[in-house]
């Protein structure tokens, strides 16, 4: 076993901060990801904190400010259960670090994606229990862990506004796959904010608080955001995911024998849509063929695909597209959607296959 637990074949981006993602062969096997093998993105040390001492506070714009232990949310609240996939921001970097370098972030392939059965209680229940105020327009989410790489260095905190947080899909989760939460995957309790980029579902959450302002704590402030355009002045906080899509087997530069070959891969619709179909090419984009897809688990899970490809000798690279069931496709080109900080790779996925 590797390092918190988790398979030896991972991809270990960094070991303090503990940054790793499952390969394409590990992801690709089953609809759930086991806890093994879900990939891990920190920003600072784990915590460890103690469940039985550890309390949640929910505060701020409330009229009933609330003190929880892990027993008091667990009896004071309905249970729930959903199969969620989150997806970092920073997933299929390495496309958009082929274009143009993105200096200072790790090049993450398409593993930084996983799905899990998480089971925990409604935010908007906890809420409701703690009286909202008209003015709180935006909910905190803080944890302990201290980030070395904010500047200046400071605990992992950031928001998501009102609606998204009142959703009956956002989380408050003790369990992940029928087990406790593992220490790495924020142990003993974390935000799920499904269909969001993972930044917003908090590990190790320690405080809630309802704000009129977004966090100003530099994991929301500052990064986590698009740059100023033209068109978007003030840059933009990223939130709700794009449709995305990644060839898992064979992997980029994969040497693969003559014949008949078992490509796969996956499909993730953002918040509220599922995928409608996968396509892929051997021709540079001018023949496509459509692949096999997994029926949804429900909206903003993952979809893996799966087909088989007659491939001729030499180099191929195989391209491949998704489209959501809402008609919206992906822009074809890593270029169209560089960034400076190389968040939220969403163009046609194109891996390079050696047949011999
Ligand atoms: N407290 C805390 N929560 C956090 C982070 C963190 O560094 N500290 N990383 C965030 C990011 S960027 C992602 S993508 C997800 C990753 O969750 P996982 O490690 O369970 O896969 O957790 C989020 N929650
Ligand atoms: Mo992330």
């Amino acid at each position: 076993m590797g390092l918190w637990g988790k398979r030896d074949d991972m991809v270990v981006h960094g070991r303090e901060p503990f940054n790793a993602e499952p390969p394409g062969t590990a992801l690709d096997r089953t609809a759930v990801t086991p806890a093994d093998t879900f990939y891990a993105r920190n920003h600072g040390p784990v915590p460890r904190l103690d469940p039985a001492g550890w309390r949640l506070t929910v505060d701020g714009l409330v009229a009933r400010p609330l003190l929880l232990t892990l027993a008091g949310l667990r009896s004071g609240f309905d249970a729930t259960e959903a199969t969620v996939t989150l997806q970092c921001a920073d997933n299929r970097r390495a496309d958009l670090t082929a274009v143009r370098a993105v200096p200072g972030e790790t090049p993450w392939g398409p593993g930084a994606l996983s799905t899990a059965r998480f089971r925990g209680v409604r935010l908007a229940d906890v809420l409701a229990r703690a009286g909202l105020a008209p003015d709180a327009a935006h909910i905190a989410f803080h944890a302990p862990d201290v980030s070395p790489s904010a500047d200046p260095p400071q605990p992992y905190e950031v928001s998501v506004p009102r609606d998204r947080a009142l959703a009956p899909d956002v989380l408050l989760a003790w369990e992940m796959n029928g087990a406790p939460l593992p220490a790495v995957h924020g142990a003993p309790l974390r935000v799920v904010v499904p269909g969001w980029i993972g930044a917003r579902s908090v590990k190790w959450l320690t405080r809630v608080t309802a704000r009129a302002t977004p966090s100003d704590g530099w994991f929301q402030a500052t990064a986590y955001r698009l740059p100023p355009t033209a068109s978007a002045p003030e840059g933009v906080t990223l939130g709700p995911l794009p449709l995305n899509c990644a060839v898992l087997t064979p992997r980029d530069g994969d040497v693969v024998p003559r014949g008949p070959v078992r490509v796969t891969g996956y499909a993730l619709a953002g918040e509220g849509r599922t995928v409608a179909r996968v396509e892929v090419s051997v021709d540079g984009g001018r023949a496509w063929s459509r692949a096999a897809l997994e029926e949804t688990a429900g909206p903003g899970v993952w979809q893996r695909w799966r087909t088989t490809l007659d491939l001729p000798a030499g180099d191929v690279h195989v391209l491949a597209r998704a489209w959501d069931s809402s008609g919206a496709g992906m822009p074809r080109s890593p270029a169209a959607v560089w960034n400076p900080k190389g968040y939220v790779t969403t163009s046609w996925p194109r891996v390079l296959l050696r047949v011999r």
